[in-house]
C-alpha cells in the first residue's frame, strides 16, 4: 500500500529500510503505574522463549517468542484469564464493517457469517463478500479467528492458531472494495444495515469493529458519520472505533472515533510482556486533545493475522509475510479488533449492558498507561482480568456518574455535510471524484429524512437502503445475497456497465489512510 499516490502517504507510519520504530516509540515511552501488578507478575519473554524455542510447524512461528502472536497479544490483555472462566464471546456477534473476509483457513470453522456486500466489489462476479484486499481478514482473525471450533481451556494451548474472542460470531459487512475503495455513504449505509440487522438469525450483534475514518474536520454535532454510529450505539451496540495511524502529522482522532461517544482506540506495544513497565505507545498511534483522545489502547504492533494470498495488501507487502498463512500488520486497526474480541468477552459475561457501561468498565478498569499522558494512551490498557473478577456493582460508576456521562457529551444532529464527512478522501469512476451532498447512486443527500428514518430502524427495507437497491432482498442460505445495482452513479454511467471491476476503482489517497491500513512490515519485533 505504500505505492499508492497521494499527499497522505506520507502521514503514515513507514518502518521500510533506514527507519526504525524502536527510536520515536521510545520516545513516548509511558509507565503504566502500580494498577497492573497482578499482570505484571506473569512476565513473558525470556521465560516463554525458553518454553517454546521453536518456529511451529504448522504455524510458521514461534507462537510464544514471537511477541506479536495472537496467543501472546492474548496472553498480555488478559484474554487467556477470560478464557479459564469459560467465556469465549461465545453468543456474541461482531460486525466487522470493513474490506470483506475470505474464506482462509482459520476463518471457515463456522463461526463467520456474510452480512451484505455493499461494495463496489458487489458488482463483479466472484468477489462478493470476499476480501482482496486483505484489511478486514486481518482484522477477523485477530477478533474471531480459530483453526477449529474447541472448549475455552483449549484457546490456552500455545500451538493453536485463535483470535481474541474465538467462539463469537464474526458478520462480515463488506464495504471495501479490493482496492480499498469505499465511499462513507457505503460505511454509513453498512452501520444502518447493522442497526436493522443486528438480532436475525440469532446473530445477536453487539459490537461493531470499525476500522475506518476520515481526515473530516467537521463537527461531530452535526456529522452524519458521528450519527451513523450513535444511532448504533443507542440501539445497544458497543462502537469500536480506531483512532488512527496520523499521530505523527496529525493531533485530532479521525472520524468517527472523534465521536466522543464510541469507544475510540489507540495503538500500544506491549515489547512482548505482561509486564506493563516496558509498554509504550507508537508515534504513529493517532493522539487526540485533552478534550477528546482516545479511550483505551490495545496491543497494534506487528500483530500476526491472516493473510490474504495474491490480495492487495499481500502483495504490495510481501516483507510482512509470515509463514505460508499470516502476515504482520501494525496500527490502530489492529489494535481496534483486539479491543472488540474483549467487548464480545465482556458482553458474553454481562449481556445487559449498555454500550455506555461497558466504555465506563474498560476505562475505569484499564491499567493506565497514560496517567501523565492520556492524550497519547487514553485510559490505558484494557484489563479484563479485573473487569472480570469484580463484582459488577463495584465497577460501574453510581447514577449520579451515568447521568453526567450521559448528559456530557453532545450527540450529533446528523444535519451536517455529507460530503464534508468524507473529508480529503474521494472515490473516483475513472470519471469524475464523488463529491458533495450525493450517494454513489446519485441521489441527492437528505439528512432530515435520513436520520428521521435510521433513529426508527426503517431506512433499510429489505435490500433498499434510502429507496435504492443496494442488496439482495433476505437471508438465504445464512448469507445475505447481492443485488445488481440498477440506475447511474453520481457521474452519469451506468453501474450495469461493463467497465465496473474492481480495478476502475482509482486508488488515490483515500484508501490506505481511511482503513488506517497500517504498516505490513517484515521487521520482526522490535
Ligand atoms: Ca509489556
Amino acid at each position: 500500500m505504500d505505492g499508492s499516490a497521494g499527499n497522505t502517504v506520507s502521514q503514515r507510519p513507514r518502518y521500510g529500510a533506514g527507519r526504525t520504530a524502536r527510536g520515536s516509540a521510545l520516545r513516548r515511552t509511558t509507565v503504566r503505574l502500580g494498577t497492573g501488578s497482578a499482570l505484571a507478575a506473569l512476565v513473558m519473554g525470556a521465560g516463554m522463549t525458553a518454553a517454546h524455542a521453536a518456529t511451529d510447524p504448522t504455524l510458521g512461528y514461534d507462537t510464544g517468542a514471537d511477541k506479536g502472536s495472537l496467543y501472546n497479544v492474548a496472553e498480555v490483555v488478559g484474554a487467556h484469564d477470560a478464557y479459564r472462566k469459560g467465556l469465549t464471546g461465545k453468543g456474541v456477534g461482531v460486525a466487522l464493517i470493513d474490506t470483506g473476509v475470505a474464506a482462509v483457513p482459520g476463518l471457515t470453522s463456522g463461526n463467520v457469517v456474510n452480512g451484505p456486500d455493499l461494495s463496489f466489489d458487489s458488482q463483479v462476479p466472484g468477489l462478493a463478500h470476499l476480501d482482496g484486499f486483505g484489511h478486514g481478514t486481518h482484522l477477523a482473525s485477530i477478533i474471531a479467528g480459530r483453526d477449529a471450533a474447541g472448549t475455552p481451556s483449549s484457546y490456552l494451548d500455545a500451538t493453536r492458531f485463535d483470535g481474541i474472542a474465538p467462539d463469537a460470531t464474526l458478520v462480515n459487512v463488506k464495504v471495501g472494495a479490493t482496492d480499498g475503495a469505499v465511499d462513507v455513504t457505503q460505511v454509513i449505509a453498512g452501520i444502518d444495515w447493522v442497526v436493522e440487522h443486528g438480532q436475525d438469525n440469532g446473530l445477536n450483534i453487539r459490537v461493531i469493529n470499525l476500522a475506518y475514518g476520515t481526515d473530516s474536520t467537521q463537527a461531530s454535532t452535526v456529522d452524519p458519520l458521528a450519527y451513523a454510529v450513535e444511532n448504533a450505539w443507542k440501539h445497544g451496540i458497543v462502537v469500536v472505533v480506531a483512532g488512527g495511524n496520523d499521530g505523527e502529522s496529525t493531533k485530532t482522532l479521525a472520524d468517527p472515533a472523534r465521536d466522543p461517544h464510541v469507544l475510540a482506540v489507540g495503538a500500544m506495544d506491549d515489547a512482548g510482556t505482561v509486564s506493563p513497565s516496558d509498554d509504550t505507545v507508537p508515534d504513529w498511534s493517532t493522539r487526540g486533545t485533552t478534550s477528546r483522545h482516545v479511550d483505551v489502547v490495545a496491543p497494534g504492533v506487528s500483530v500476526l493475522g491472516l493473510r490474504v494470498p495474491g490480495g492487495t495488501c499481500d502483495s504490495e507487502n510481501p516483507q510482512a509475510r509470515v509463514g505460508d498463512r499470516f502476515a504482520r500488520a501494525s496500527g490502530t486497526s489492529q489494535a481496534t479488533a483486539v479491543v472488540s474480541g474483549e467487548v464480545a468477552l465482556i458482553l458474553q459475561q454481562y449481556p445487559y449492558l449498555t454500550p455506555d457501561q461497558v466504555k465506563q468498565l474498560v476505562m475505569n478498569t484499564a491499567s493506565g498507561i497514560s496517567s501523565t499522558l492520556p492524550i497519547f494512551g487514553g485510559s490505558g490498557l484494557v484489563n479484563l482480568n479485573a473487569l472480570l473478577s469484580n463484582p459488577i456493582s463495584a465497577l460501574l460508576k453510581t447514577v449520579g456518574g451515568l447521568l453526567n456521562s450521559l448528559l456530557g457529551p453532545a450527540w450529533s444532529s446528523g444535519n451536517g455535510s455529507l460530503e464534508a464527512a468524507r473529508g480529503s478522501f474521494h472515490v473516483s469512476d475513472g470519471t469524475s471524484d464523488l463529491q458533495g451532498e450525493t450517494d454513489i447512486y446519485g441521489n441527492a443527500w437528505n439528512p432530515y429524512a435520513w436520520t428521521r428514518q435510521t433513529s426508527g430502524s426503517y431506512v433499510w427495507n429489505q435490500g433498499d437502503w434510502r429507496g435504492e437497491q443496494m442488496a439482495g432482498t433476505w437471508w438465504q442460505s445464512g448469507a445475505w445475497p447481492t443485488a445488481v445495482w440498477t440506475g447511474t452513479d453520481w457521474s452519469g454511467a451506468s453501474w450495469t456497465a461493463d467497465p465496473w471491476t474492481a480495478s476502475t476503482w482509482h486508488a488515490s489517497t483515500w484508501h490506505a489512510s481511511t482503513w488506517h491500513a497500517s504498516t505490513w512490515h517484515g521487521v520482526g519485533w522490535y
